[in-house]
């Protein structure tokens, strides 16, 4: 397998894992990190053994020799540089939210075309182990038709310490878990038909809503309610577990606290404990997500490698994005949003 040879653009606090994530894959090499403030790409480059460091990314495009760039930078600098990508033909992996504007997010897909590359979006949360499980629990068929389902995101992790920028977001939970959650929803039940949400804003320190409720009705006709916040103290209170209930017109579903799956079909009930890889290199506030780095890592390398198909391609995320924005303009107008599908 010939090795192929990448740029990390970006050096804060996601990209150690994201980093740490290649290093779990075979065939793959960082060759470069960029980032604008010198000293945290320089200490990034030390720790993983990465050669070089840039602080501009022209100076890194005219001087490496690359087959694919990782771009984990805040989101307003996304676009500028999945275009310096695609202007050398390079297939661009981007973190999510891909853009900060379904109209931004729809201009970087059309440069990528244009340009005859591929765009990626590192959406990560459908490769965590459980969902994955509970995704092949329902292709089956075994739960019959799906009547409704709940999906549930809320604790009251202190997210802020680690990532404090995330304070400074008028647009908050809807653009940091909503795009996971969202396309959660769409990689379980399909793709909706309309939607409904609502938003609140619980503390003053932050710029922007840190609860969000939306309501989905598929096009396969299942009620989907996505429960995410931030504020929440309760039972469940297990960040950054995803909860998961599905009814089904034959057996009902959940994914409950610790990765354990129940099945009850009316009669019997049954339980399974999925495993979810651990590696060292992982937060263990975080060690959840930071598995599904991974296994995301493995989907899109292949299919940069033409062995297969990426399933979070920037036309698939465009979807989840409209539900995003969907979301806030059902809540800023109070009403139902209709999908164009
Ligand atoms: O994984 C993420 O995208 C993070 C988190 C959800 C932990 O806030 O931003």
């Amino acid at each position: 397998m010939t090795t192929m040879r990448f740029a990390l653009f970006g050096a804060g606090f996601w990209s150690k894992f994201q980093l740490a994530g290649w290093s779990e894959i075979d065939g793959v090499s960082c060759v470069a990190i960029c980032d604008p403030d010198r000293s945290k790409a320089e200490s990034l480059s030390q720790e993983y053994g990465v050669a070089a460091v840039y602080q501009e990314a022209k100076q890194l495009f005219a001087s490496e020799r690359l087959d694919f760039v990782d771009i984990v930078t805040d989101v307003n600098s996304h676009a500028a540089l999945a275009h310096l990508a695609a202007e050398q033909g390079l297939p661009a992996i981007c973190q999510k939210p891909l853009a900060p504007s379904l109209d931004e997010a729809k201009a970087m897909a059309g440069r990528a075309d244009e340009a005859g590359t591929d765009l990626y979006v590192h959406e990560n949360w459908r490769w965590q182990a459980p969902l994955r499980r509970l995704k092949q629990i329902i292709d089956s068929g075994q739960l019959g038709t799906m009547v409704r389902a709940r999906i549930d995101f809320s604790s009251s992790f202190a997210v802020f310490e680690n990532q404090p920028f995330l304070k400074e977001l008028s647009q908050f939970i809807l653009t940091d878990v909503g795009t996971h959650i969202l396309d959660v929803a769409r990689f379980l039940f399909g793709e909706v038909s309309d939607l409904c949400c609502h938003t609140r804003q619980t503390r003053s320190d932050i710029a922007g809503e840190d609860v969000a409720t939306v309501m989905l009705r598929t096009c396969s006709g299942v009620t989907v309610t996505c429960n995410m916040g931030y504020a929440s103290r309760w039972e469940f209170d297990k960040f950054p577990q995803t909860f998961v209930a599905i009814e089904g017109t034959q057996a009902g579903v959940s994914l409950v606290a610790d990765h354990e799956i129940r099945v009850y079909d009316g009669q019997e009930s049954s339980s399974e404990r999925v495993h979810v890889p651990q590696y060292d290199w992982a937060d263990p506030d975080y060690a959840l997500i930071h598995s599904s780095i991974v296994e995301c890592h493995r989907n899109l390398v292949a299919a940069i490698r033409g062995d297969g198909q990426a399933e979070t391609t920037v036309a698939d995320n465009l979807k989840t994005l409209e539900l995003v924005y969907g979301a806030y303009e059902s809540a800023a107008r109070n009403s139902v949003v209709t999908l164009a599908n």
